[in-house]
Order: structure tokens, then sequence, then C-alpha cells
């Protein structure tokens, strides 16, 4: 008999491979992971921002690798489609970052996205300078990487925060042919305009070295499939589902608080039966029959 109490994946690269567009969605613990795969997401991303709210703490590199791995590898656990790790900056130098492939790759991630800020680094959306590390510098963490991963499948990605910093299309596009010699499996370019315009603009003028990411958090009405006609590779829901928990819980426990009793929610709730099926609870159940 085989229970799926330790589900296994196949690598992000496989997946890549597969879909012509990767669909991704973000989360913070293996709850949220779940439920992504559920609805039909390809890969779950693990995302610094989310793991850091999840805590009540900024996304400011104030939690340690070991915090971000054991989050990742917590979802990777419950899966059977793979994290894509978001490893911010790498949490320090090339040093670090040989450390870190080495670590996530033994837990089990067949994906990790680095990104070319200063560390430590400030999320994306918060009013801070986001400076760039040297390009040159950044490549020698991609190559590190590169070089510190032991299967051949292990997916680097390297995030451009030139657009986020305020450098504009032409740094991204220089920048992300630098990671693509330095060896990427793939470019993650971020902006975080109110239009996807910037995005297309680097989108026209590259050169298909590599599969491109985008995360379209301040361009929500960005179709997918709109997307993937303009060259995007896989798109990444990186925080949304953090954003409906929080709108669920404050209407769900405010509304408890303020009637005193909860009978109103019951239609509106998931069953316990629900929380029991993504606990998998009957299968752990067949070892004791
Ligand atoms: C994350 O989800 O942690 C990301 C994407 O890195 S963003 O928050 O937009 O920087
Ligand atoms: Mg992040």
């Amino acid at each position: 008999m085989s229970l799926n109490i330790h589900p296994s994946h196949p690598s992000f690269r496989s997946v890549m491979a597969e879909h012509p567009l990767t669909r991704i969605a973000g989360a913070h613990s293996a709850l949220g992971g779940v439920i992504a795969e559920q609805v039909g997401f390809q890969a779950v991303w693990a995302s610094s921002f989310e793991i850091s709210a999840a805590r009540c703490l900024p996304d400011a590199s104030l939690l340690s690798m070991t915090d971000y791995l054991e989050a990742a590898a917590n979802i990777q656990k419950a899966l059977t489609v793979p994290v894509v790790a978001d490893c911010d900056t790498g949490f320090g130098n090339s040093m670090n970052v040989a450390y870190m492939v080495a670590e996530y790759e033994r837990a089990g991630i067949t994906a990790v996205c680095m990104e070319d800020k200063i560390f430590p680094k400030m999320n994306s959306f918060a009013a801070a300078a986001h400076t760039l590390l040297d390009a040159g510098d950044f490549a020698h963490k991609i190559e590190t990487a590169k070089k510190a991963q032991r299967s051949e499948d292990f997916f680097v990605i390297a995030r451009t925060e030139a657009m986020i910093s305020g450098l504009g299309v032409d740094e991204a596009l220089k920048r992300c042919t630098t990671y693509a010699d330095a060896g990427a499996d793939a470019v993650l370019v971020h902006s975080k305009k109110a239009t996807k315009d910037e995005v297309l603009e680097f989108l026209e003028q590259w050169d298909n070295r590599l599969p491109v990411v985008v995360v379209p958090t301040t361009y929500p009405d960005w179709h997918a499939d709109e997307a993937h006609a303009a060259g995007v590779s896989a798109v990444i829901y990186a925080n949304q589902g953090l954003r409906a928990t929080i709108t669920s819980l404050r209407t769900a426990l405010g509304s408890i608080y303020q009637t005193g009793h909860s009978a109103h929610l019951e239609d509106s709730i998931a069953e316990v039966k629900d929380v029991f099926a993504l606990q998998r609870l009957g299968q752990w159940q067949e070892f004791t029959a």
C-alpha cells in the first residue's frame, strides 16, 4: 500500500520544461502551498515577504537563512509540485551562497531565486533606497550557486531589482545579460510600476537567451495568457494568498467578536472535515488500522 504522507515532487526544471507558462503562487506555510497546488498552480513560491509577515516581521533580511530554509522545506514536504525558494540576496556573500545552495538542495528544494540588492535587503515595495550590488559581484554569486549545486537539475533564478531601484529597463537588460553569462537558468525582472509597460519594454528587447519570470503584483490586470504571449515563461503571484488570509481572518474573527457567536459564519468558512483532508488525516489513520 502506498501512502501519500511523504509526497515526492518533480524538479522545478522539469516543470518549466513541461509547461509553456509555469504559474506559481506564493505561500508561507505548507497549508497555503497545498491549497495552491490543489487549485492548479504548478509550483509554490516560498516568499520572503510572506514568511516574514507570518511572524509579523518586516521583509528586511531579519530572519536568518535557517528560518527561510525551514519554512521552504516545510512547504516542500507537503507538496507534489516543486517549491521555488526566495533566497533574497543569498544571505550574504558568495561563501554564504555556496552554503545556501548546499543546504537548500539537501532539503529537497530544486529551485532558488537570488536578487541583486546589497545585504541586508528591504522588500521591493517598501520606501527605501534598494541599492544594487555591483553586477559583477552578483554574477559571481550566480556562478558560485551553479558551482555549488550537486544535481544538474538544480535551478537558479537571477532576479534583477534594476527597475525597482529606478535604474530602468536598459540597466535591467544589461544585468540580465551578465547573469545569463554567469550561468543563471532564468531571470526574474521585478517592477513596482502600476502598469506592465516597463516589463513589456524589457521583454521586447530581451534576446530570449533565458526564460523570464515576472511578479505582477502592482499590475494585477495582466492576464497570464497575455504575459505568456509577450514572452514570459513563469509568473509568480507572490503575496495574494497572504493578503486574502489577512482579510478573511479579520472579517471572520471580527464578526465573531462583534456578534458573540459564530453561527452566521458556518456556511462561509471551511468545515472541520476540510481541515482533516488537508492534514491527510485519513491516510495517517491507516497506520492505526
Ligand atoms: C516576495 O514575495 O518575497 C518577493 C516578491 O520577493 S516582492 O515582495 O514583490 O519583493
Ligand atoms: Mg522576497
